[in-house]
Formats: structure tokens, sequence, C-alpha cells
């Protein structure tokens, strides 16, 4: 698998599946999941209801449509919230190790990520690059390219410097 990285916005990335920074609840909230909902419509937010309704667990992934979205799939990830103390790395590269495997069942070959619990849950994005880098290259795959979407310059940097030593 090639893993590339591009400066950008996930909602907008012509690619089979994105994935999405989900909570438990799995009924939208802010960030990626926010702009994934706003920008894929109604049918998003139905399909999670119809296809997870008691929520998704942390760690684990799950797919829905991506309504109006250029993707087909949403993969939804649940990443560890650090700032209510939930620091157990194995939840965060189990995000990108379960939405390969779920990405894998869907036959996508071309799967964009956001910086899963860099955001609103605080986990330090240093180490949440490595994370997601590590997880990335060490994965058993069909999947084609594994694109990582920085939404500013600064973890664009960070994510090129990392692959640039992989
Ligand atoms: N495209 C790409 N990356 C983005 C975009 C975008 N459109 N918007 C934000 N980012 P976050 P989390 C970056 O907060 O930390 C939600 O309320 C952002 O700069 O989206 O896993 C959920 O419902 C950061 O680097 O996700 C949960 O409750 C990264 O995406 C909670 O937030 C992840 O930031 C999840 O928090």
């Amino acid at each position: 698998m090639e893993i590339t990285v591009v400066h950008g916005d996930i909602t907008r990335q012509q690619v089979d599946a994105v994935v999405n920074a989900a909570n438990r609840g799995m009924r939208g909230g802010g960030g990626v999941d926010g702009a994934i909902h706003a920008a894929g419509g109604p049918a998003v937010l139905a399909d999670c209801v119809a296809r997870f309704p008691h929520g998704l667990a942390t760690g684990d992934a799950g797919w829905t449509t991506a309504g109006d979205l250029p993707a087909r799939w949403v993969i939804h990830v649940v990443g560890p919230d650090h700032r209510s103390g939930q620091t157990d790395r194995s939840l965060l590269t189990s995000c990108y190790a379960r939405a390969l495997a779920v990405a894998d069942e869907l036959g996508a070959g071309s799967v964009a990520f956001p910086l899963v619990s860099a955001g609103i849950y605080g986990w330090p994005k240093h180490d949440a690059v490595a994370a997601a880098i590590e997880t990335l290259a060490a994965a058993e795959t069909a999947v084609a390219e594994a694109r990582m979407v920085a939404f500013d310059r600064g973890t664009y940097q960070l994510i090129a410097q990392s692959l640039s030593t992989t």
C-alpha cells in the first residue's frame, strides 16, 4: 500500500472511502465529523442510525454510505478521547487497522484518513502522526492508497516528515 499525504479538506477527496473521526454515539459532532455530515447530507446520519443503533466502540470501525460526498463510503472510527483520560495508544492504532479491514471488506482501493483523535480529543499531534504512519505502514491490506489528509500546514509537514523517514 502506498501512503500519501495531502493538505486539504477530507470531504473533497476523490477516493473510494473517507474515514470519519466519529464518537461512540455515531450521531455526528464537530471537527471532521461535522464536516462529513454537512457535506454528505442527511443520508449519512440516516445510515448511521440504521446501521449503528447502539453506536460504536472506541477503537472500532464501521461503514455507511457517503451520501453526497465524492467518495462511495464513509468508514467511521472512534478514536480515544485523550482529553478525558483515554490514553491507551492501542485504541488509536486500532482505528487505522480496523478502518483498513473494513475497507478490505468493501473492496475499497483508496482510503482518505484524517489525523484521528488529534483535534477535539486532544491526542498529542506528534504521537498521533507516529501512530497513524506506523500502523498504516505495517498493515496487510488490498487497499492500494492510504491518503492522509492534513487540514493545516503544520500537520501536513509533520506527516510528510514522518513518511520520509518510514
Ligand atoms: N478535513 C480534514 N481534516 C480535518 C477536517 C477536514 N474537513 N476538519 C478537521 N480536521 P477532530 P477527534 C482535522 O476534532 O480529535 C467530533 O465532535 C483536525 O484539524 O475532527 O478525533 C466527533 O464527533 C484534526 O487534526 O476529531 C468526536 O466527538 C483531525 O482532523 C470528536 O470530535 C481530527 O480532529 C472526535 O475528535
